[in-house]
């Protein structure tokens, strides 16, 4: 049986990663059998993230890398689309995974009200001592990437005006179809629901999170892809 090494649920998610829930969808869909295996420390993995899944010997980290393992095996995770679709559904993905990934993230780790309540369930079993101190210099490492890639340098507003045109496509193509592409969830739900649902189950009030719980829509699809994935 297939195992997922997964962060454990958090803020009454499957997990508080977004490419955890991914990756449990994907399992999902492809019929396989699978159970999780839990843990809050990915630095043995081989990107040093989650998710990753071992499989007999082999252990296949990253979700775009498992969504290729089970096709492999035979999964189809874009049945019926056609070629501008798949096209489309790739641009999708790469929205949600590149870009709204990095706001979800700007959301927990910097805004020093939520940081706290971040810190006690990502940092939960390093013992309280020390808790803080090391807590500290992952923000510090992960506050200093995002400056680098570059979305850690806006204002709150700045970044407003960036996430809001993403929302209202992923809305766009919802009021056509229940799901991103067609009637059927499809790789594409499998990324950008858990990242919208990520967003709207982070403690306090976020930036990204305030957006999308204001959109009906969006509210429902979250609900209707945990429903036929889940
Ligand atoms: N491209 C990867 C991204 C995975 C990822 O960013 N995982 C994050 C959690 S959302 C992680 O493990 N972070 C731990 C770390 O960077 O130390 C995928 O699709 O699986």
């Amino acid at each position: 049986m297939i195992k997922l090494l997964t962060f454990p649920p958090a803020f009454g998610l499957f997990a508080a990663s977004p490419f955890c829930v991914k990756a449990a969808y994907l399992l999902n869909m492809s019929g396989q059998k699978w159970e999780r295996e839990d843990m809050l420390d990915p630095r043995k993995m081989p990107y040093g993230k989650l998710p990753a899944i071992r499989a007999g010997e082999r252990l296949i980290a990253d979700s775009d890398r498992i969504q290729t393992y089970l096709e492999s095996e035979g999964a189809d995770f874009n049945k019926g689309l056609s070629d501008l679709d798949k096209a489309n559904a790739r641009a999708f993905i790469r929205m949600s995974e590149e870009h709204l990934y990095f706001h979800l993230v700007l959301d927990r780790w910097a805004d020093d009200a939520i940081w706290p309540k971040v810190r006690d369930v990502y940092f939960s079993q390093v013992p309280p001592g020390l808790r803080h101190v090391i807590a500290a210099g992952v923000r510090r490492k992960t506050l200093s990437g995002l400056h680098s890639q570059g979305l850690g340098r806006l204002s709150q507003e700045e970044r407003l005006a960036r996430i809001e045109p993403d929302i209202d496509a992923i809305t766009m193509r919802l009021r056509h179809s229940h799901f991103l592409f067609g009637d059927q969830p499809t790789a594409a739900d499998a990324s950008v629901a858990p990242m919208l649902a990520a967003a709207t189950a982070s403690p306090g009030v976020t930036l990204m999170g305030r957006m999308i719980e204001g959109n009906e829509v969006l509210m429902a699809y979250i609900a209707r892809v945990d429903e036929s994935c889940g």
